[in-house]
């Protein structure tokens, strides 16, 4: 896979044209979304990733060229600044909801978002609003349970099975991820998001 950080933008303004096809991925702070993008692209130091919540402030736009089916792929992976770190200013996570939010709504080119939900905790308003707010802005919303080396492999299905009724989805809607987690699933996801008819 050939694969560099296109772009990153602080306003809606700044991201790219509309040209290739978008699949974001947000979360809470910390849940893992930075890592997860190395994960999925198989570079470890690709995209910034910290112990310390609020590591990512910015859109980062990450150019993906993979061969699919024999053909050739192009899709811009787009790490979003995490929502709901305490310790940012109040101004500035109304900022980080409010450019979600505008791009969910307005970005043509976003065929799908990725919402990442730490495996050991419950979803809360935060990710039910985006779930709600990408089902009225017609943009599928996969929830990828994150960190799942974190919790004994026997508990896995039963937390898939839990948190999937909060989100009031089948248990098998929920992607699982984590460290030495195979990516597939969410490359499949990726594929059939931005190879639709629409995309
Ligand atoms: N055990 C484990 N730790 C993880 C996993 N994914 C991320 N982490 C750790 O969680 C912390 C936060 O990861 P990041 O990828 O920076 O999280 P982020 O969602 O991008 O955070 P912000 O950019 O602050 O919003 C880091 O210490 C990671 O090493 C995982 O699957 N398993
Ligand atoms: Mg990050």
């Amino acid at each position: 896979m050939d694969v560099f950080l296109h772009s990153s933008a602080t306003t809606l303004q700044a991201l790219p044209d509309e040209g290739i096809s978008e699949v974001a991925i947000t979360g809470r702070s910390n849940v893992g979304k930075s890592s997860l993008l190395n994960r999925l692209t198989g570079r470890k130091k690709l995209a910034y990733t910290s112990s310390v919540p609020g590591k990512t402030q910015s859109f980062h736009s990450y150019q993906a060229r993979t061969v699919h089916n024999g053909t050739e792929h192009l899709v811009h992976l787009v790490d979003l600044p995490g929502f709901g770190y305490a310790k940012f200013s109040k101004r500035k996570r109304e900022y980080i909801s409010l450019l979600t939010v505008e791009y969910v709504m307005h970005r043509h080119c976003l065929k799908g978002v990725f919402l990442l939900n730490d495996i050991r905790r419950d979803p809360e308003e935060d990710e039910l609003a985006i779930q709600r707010l990408g089902f009225e802005s017609e943009v599928p919303v996969i929830v990828v349970l994150t960190k799942a080396d974190k919790i004994k492999r026997g508990e896995l299905k039963k937390r898939q099975k839990e948190i999937s009724k909060l989100y009031n989805l089948e248990p098998e809607d929920l992607i699982i991820t984590g460290e030495k987690v195979s990516t597939e699933p969410l490359w499949r996801q990726v594929y059939s998001l931005t190879s639709s008819p629409h995309a």
